[in-house]
Parts: structure tokens; sequence; C-alpha cells
């Protein structure tokens, strides 16, 4: 049978912009799957007997981007599966990914033609506000990359490699910027106002 070719938002911003607090928004609102490349690889650390856990470990401790084949794999397995539990589930919004050029040519490579990307949403907020958010996350998240030391490598990733993504996406009208910086609901409303517009 025809499997639906899958309809991707890719959504970008820097560390604690509040892509996941957003994503959970839109999935109680629209029929779309949330799929977080970080909480992924995060799950794969913690896999009993994952071949990658060490190197997934050390990767996100120090800020740095995972080889594009694990991210791959991991979102590629999580797609497939929505897919064939509810065939209706053809929507995703894949949060956090891509990050550098080897994750976009990753992407390319393996899903060129296999799914449509809409467009990126970017959570625009500055580095500063992205700081603050975290470390206050930090007291309770666990998270071992909530930490200062951690967080400027994060952000140093972020304007390093995953910013020109963002412009080269920006180059072909693919991307829709949000105000990051304000409360969750004003951030939400512009985020609707969006989605509502594209779909
Ligand atoms: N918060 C959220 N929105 C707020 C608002 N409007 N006002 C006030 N507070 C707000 O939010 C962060 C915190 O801020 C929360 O406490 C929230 O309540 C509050 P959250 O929604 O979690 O922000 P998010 O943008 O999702 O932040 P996150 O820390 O998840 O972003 P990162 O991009 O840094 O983390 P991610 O999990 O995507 O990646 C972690 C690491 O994994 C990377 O550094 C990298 O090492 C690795 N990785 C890869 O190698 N490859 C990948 O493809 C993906 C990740
Ligand atoms: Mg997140």
């Amino acid at each position: 049978s025809l499997i639906m070719k899958p309809k991707v938002i890719f959504v970008l911003g820097g560390p604690g912009a509040g892509k996941g607090t957003q994503c959970s928004k839109i999935v109680e609102a629209y029929n779309y799957t949330h799929l977080s490349a970080g909480d992924l690889l995060r799950e794969e650390r913690g896999r009993a007997g994952s071949e990658y856990g060490q190197l997934i470990d050390t990767y996100i401790k120090e800020g740095k981007i995972v080889p594009v084949e694990i991210t791959i794999s991991l979102l590629r397995k999580a797609m497939e599966e929505t897919m064939t539990k509810d065939e209706t589930k053809s929507c995703f919004l894949i949060d956090g990914f891509p990050r550098n050029e080897d994750n976009l040519q990753g992407w390319n490579r393996v899903m060129d033609g296999k799914a449509d990307v809409k467009f990126v949403l970017f959570f625009d907020c500055s580095n500063e506000v992205c700081i603050n958010r975290c470390l206050e996350r930090g007291k309770s998240s666990g998270r071992t990359d909530d930490n200062r030391e951690s967080l400027q490598k994060r952000i140093q990733t972020y304007l390093q490699s995953t910013r020109p993504i963002i412009e080269q996406y920006e180059k072909h009208g693919k991307v829709r910027t949000v105000d990051a910086s304000r409360s969750v609901d004003e951030v939400f409303a512009e985020v609707k106002a969006i989605l509502d517009k594209e779909a």
C-alpha cells in the first residue's frame, strides 16, 4: 500500500530558545508528531547495549554535534514507527535538527524525495535569554549540559554551525521566524498564526 510522504517542519533555535516547549503546545493543537533529535540521542545514550552511548554522552557535554549517521537513523526509525502505527500521522516537527552542514547533507542523502520539508520554524532568542533559561532549568533538569561550561560551548556551536544552516534556508524563503524571547503563550500565538497560514 502507498504510505503518505511525510511532511516535515524543522524546528531550530538556540539552546533553551523554547523549541521543546512550543512543540508540545503544537502537538496539543495540531496533528503533528514531535521528534526531538536531542531527546532521541539522550534516549539512545541510556539504552542498555547501545554502541553509541559513550560517544553521545561526550558530544552532548561538549556541546558538539553527533555524527549524522547516528541521529538520522534514530529520526528515521521514529518516523517509520509513528507512520506504521497510524498512517494518518504523517506530519512531523523535527526539533533541533539539522544543526550543521553534516546534518543537512546526511538528511539530503537519506531522505531526499522521501519527505517534504515545508519550512524551518526558527525560534529567535538572544544568547543571554537562552543561557538564563537553561541555567534555570539546570536546577532540576538533570541534563548534563545545563551548566555554564557546557552552555558556553552549546552557544558557540549554535552560532558557528547552526546559524549558517538557518541562513541557507532563509535564502530559499523557507524560514518562519518567531520572537522567542516573549512569554510561552505570546510565542505560541505567533506559532499558531504561522501554522494556520501554511496549512
Ligand atoms: N522556557 C521555554 N520557553 C520559555 C518562554 N517563552 N519564556 C520563559 N521560559 C521559557 O525550554 C528551555 C527552558 O526554558 C525550559 O525550562 C522552559 O520551561 C523554559 P525548552 O523548551 O526546553 O527549550 P529548547 O529550545 O528545547 O532547549 P534545549 O536545551 O532542548 O535546546 P538544545 O538545542 O540545546 O538541546 P537539544 O536537546 O536539541 O540538543 C542537546 C545536544 O544534543 C546538542 O547540544 C548536541 O550535543 C546534541 N544533538 C546533536 O548532536 N544532534 C542533533 O541533531 C540534536 C542534538
Ligand atoms: Mg529541547
